[in-house]
């Protein structure tokens, strides 16, 4: 596929409600988005960094520098083949996995189009809807987060998961618990705890939780394995797992039971699938994490979603639950069972609304072919 013209929206979005995480709460959230044109088709993809270095070092700004100054002029005017190829010529340059997976998205999607298949059917995804679950940021009384918990609980959602930090974790947990006792609930704490601290999450090892997500360093695998072996319910990485190569020494460690995949955090959709093989292999369960992406991003996850090894509900929620207004025709909404479809057109199988796109962005950077 010959890249022609590629364009960088950077997009600010408000939130239907804030969210808060250990590192902090926003109402807003930003991201990049990337439009591929190539031989009369038109590929998007989405890159899940924030304005701030807050869940990762990667920021609106360090997206827009790495693919205007270093990616981008790799590509334009070259015929790019695929995933592969595109990771191959991208290869030296460090880092900035949430820059590089936005472009292989688009160009996943470029592919599907061209190809007449689902971006669900290029990577061998079997499942026509996925388990879903909801992701609820810190509340600021645990009164206010049992009720949102029955809020979306009446929505349909069959699994929650509640952010903690020290401090705000175990009366909360065991608050939710009390009122939902059957419900599958996990908790992820964005690598707010040290060893030590963590010491105070021991009573979660009781709420029958699916599972305790980063607690410890957002790079760190070793002191994970110190906490697990201390602890019944499984712990998941997040943060820590940035490659293939990150999942495989986490394994071999034992630091976690359970892997969340988030193609952007990997690289791309390529690294993605590797992990997902890896762990299918020795029968880890993984399931699909989100970053509050726009529509764009959400059908990318549904479709990696399906593949027959995440076996746990993923944090995609329906479009509602995140933005008043998207940037795609299509809207996701969440089936009385707590599943999503996962889209059947070409690609990523999503209209882009372009005046949307351009009522949200605050930017555009145009690269063509000379
Ligand atoms: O740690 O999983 C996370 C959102 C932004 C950055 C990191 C995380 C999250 C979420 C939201 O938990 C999940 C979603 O998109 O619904
Ligand atoms: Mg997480």
């Amino acid at each position: 596929m010959k890249l022609e013209t590629i364009t960088l929206y950077p997009l600010r979005m408000p939130l239907v409600s804030h969210f808060e995480t250990s590192f902090g709460r926003i109402y807003e959230r930003e991201c990049v988005l990337v439009k591929i044109e190539s031989e009369g088709l038109t590929g998007w993809g989405e890159c899940a960094a924030d304005r701030d270095p807050g869940y990762s070092y990667e920021t609106t700004g360090t997206v827009m520098h790495v693919l205007k100054d270093f990616v981008l002029p790799l590509l334009i005017g070259q015929d790019v083949a695929d995933a592969g190829d595109f990771q191959r010529r991208v290869s030296h340059i460090r880092g900035h996995h949430l820059a590089k997976a936005g472009v292989e998205m688009a160009l996943w999607d470029l592919l599907g189009k061209q190809q007449g298949k689902s971006l669900r059917q290029l990577l061998g995804g079997q499942k026509e809807k996925v388990e879903v679950g909801v992701s609820i940021g810190l509340q600021d009384t645990t009164a206010d987060l049992v009720s949102l918990v029955e809020r979306y609980v009446k929505e349909g959602y069959q699994r929650v998961k509640l952010k903690i930090k020290p401090g705000r974790d175990v009366s909360e947990a065991t608050a939710v618990r009390r009122a939902f006792p059957h419900l599958k609930l996990q908790v992820d704490a964005n690598s707010a705890y040290t060893l030590e601290t963590a010491a105070a999450l021991q009573p979660l090892d009781d709420l029958d939780l699916l599972l305790i997500e980063q607690p410890l360093y957002e790079d760190d695998i070793w002191d994970h394995r110190l906490l697990q072996r201390q602890m019944r319910t499984p712990l998941c990485l997040d943060e820590s797992i940035t490659s293939p190569r990150h999942a495989r020494y986490a394994i071999e460690m034992e630091a976690c039971r359970i892997i969340n995949i988030k193609p952007g955090r990997v690289g791309g959709l390529s690294q993605a699938l590797e992990i997902h093989q890896m762990c299918q292999a020795i029968h880890m369960p993984v399931w699909c994490g989100g970053m509050l992406e726009t529509n764009i991003g959400r059908a990318s996850n549904l479709a990696i979603a399906s593949l027959p090894g995440f076996t746990l509900p993923g944090d995609i929620s329906a479009s509602a639950r995140y933005y008043r207004q998207d940037v795609t025709h299509e809207t996701f909404t969440l089936n009385p069972d707590s599943t999503i479809n996962v889209p059947t057109g070409w690609g990523l199988g999503v209209t882009v609304d372009e005046e949307k796109v351009k009522d949200f962005a605050f930017g555009e950077v145009v690269v063509r072919c000379s």
